[in-house]
């Protein structure tokens, strides 16, 4: 039963457009003037940065790499994030629409304490931690973002998962009056991701609430969004409302959509390229020469911290 429409290459190469009208933007956002785009879309999406509430943090310089980060406009004006739209500027226009107060988390399945939880209770017993990452996303470009968040491990213990937690289900809000994307059939909703429970536990991967020293844009998957930063960009799923443990592998979207493009395990890997397209190489978003190409590392750069996971697996297989 797969009545979804395939996503076309055109819905995913909307990059020209959107560097022809990124400078104006991160401009825009640099300077934190949002009066200089009098009666735009941008300016209300800036007028929402300005605002955001500056966050308590300390840096993890021993997570983080030395690259140097993309800007704010870069990381804000560029996303995925199909609820508001397939184009890479549809998510910074259309993401004011969601209300991230009051938010509500389902910790769920094969553990001894479930519970909903109200968001400032996710963060109160968690010290908040800025980690540079590189994300590297399946469409074979990355940015290198300062996230400020918490180890995922740390809040999943809080619900003492069971023996028989082999995986987490991570499920973003569904809600098509907030989310118009999700009134067109380009994904099964809501968008689902999961993780092996060993990976939902490592120290790299973060719950994440903030970026550049504040709360984290809309855009970006506020209020509470995941960060794998050795997968592929779609297992970091976005405005996450349930958690659960399970004793089998999650079904989750983009496998659900195109089994054969995306696998669960979804390790960038410059070895298994994509069907469509090849995974040896990236373009960074917001270099000066858009087209040039960088080599993409396996595990995006973190092998000695995550090779281990996978030890024995045929990744060509397990991809
Ligand atoms: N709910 C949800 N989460 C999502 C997506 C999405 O479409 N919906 N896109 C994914 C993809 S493909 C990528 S590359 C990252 C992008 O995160 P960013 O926009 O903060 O850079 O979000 C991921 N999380
Ligand atoms: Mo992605």
């Amino acid at each position: 039963m797969n009545r979804r429409p395939r996503i076309r290459p055109s819905e995913i190469t909307t990059e020209a457009a959107w560097h022809s009208r990124r400078s104006f933007l991160a401009g825009l956002a640099g300077a934190g003037l949002a009066a200089l785009a009098p009666g735009s879309r941008a300016q209300e999406v800036a007028t929402v940065k300005l605002v955001a509430p500056t966050l308590q943090y300390r840096r993890n310089a021993r997570f983080s790499t030395a690259e140097k980060p993309n800007s704010f406009g870069e990381v804000t004006g560029y996303n995925n994030f199909y609820e508001f739209g397939t184009g890479k500027e549809d998510p910074a226009r259309n993401a004011h629409r969601l209300r991230t107060r009051p938010w509500f988390v389902v910790v769920d399945g094969e553990c001894s304490k479930p519970g909903r939880i109200d968001l400032e209770d996710v963060l109160k017993p968690h010290p908040l931690e800025e980690r540079i990452y590189r994300l590297r996303c399946v469409e074979a470009w990355s940015m290198v973002i300062p996230w400020l968040g918490f180890p995922l491990g740390d809040f999943l213990r809080r619900f003492e998962p069971n023996s028989r937690a082999k995986f987490v289900e991570f499920t973003t809000l569904l809600d098509p009056q907030q989310m118009p994307g999700q009134r067109s059939n380009v994904l099964d909703w809501p968008y689902v991701e999961g993780l092996r429970m060993d990976e939902a536990m490592h120290p790299l991967t973060l719950l994440v609430v903030g970026l550049y020293g504040k709360t984290l844009p809309n855009q970006n998957g506020a209020p509470l969004r995941l960060v794998v930063p050795w997968k592929y960009g779609f297992k970091s799923g976005k405005s996450i409302v349930r958690i659960r443990f399970s004793e089998k592998m999650p079904r989750t979207s983009w496998a659900l959509s195109a089994p054969r493009e995306y696998g669960f395990y979804a390790n960038v890997n410059p070895e298994v390229d994509h069907p469509r397209w090849s995974q040896k190489s990236e373009r960074r978003i917001g270099s000066a020469n858009f087209l040039a190409r960088q080599p993409t590392q396996m595990f995006n750069g973190y092998g000695d911290e995550v090779a281990g996971l996978y030890r024995g697996m045929d990744l060509a297989r397990h991809f």
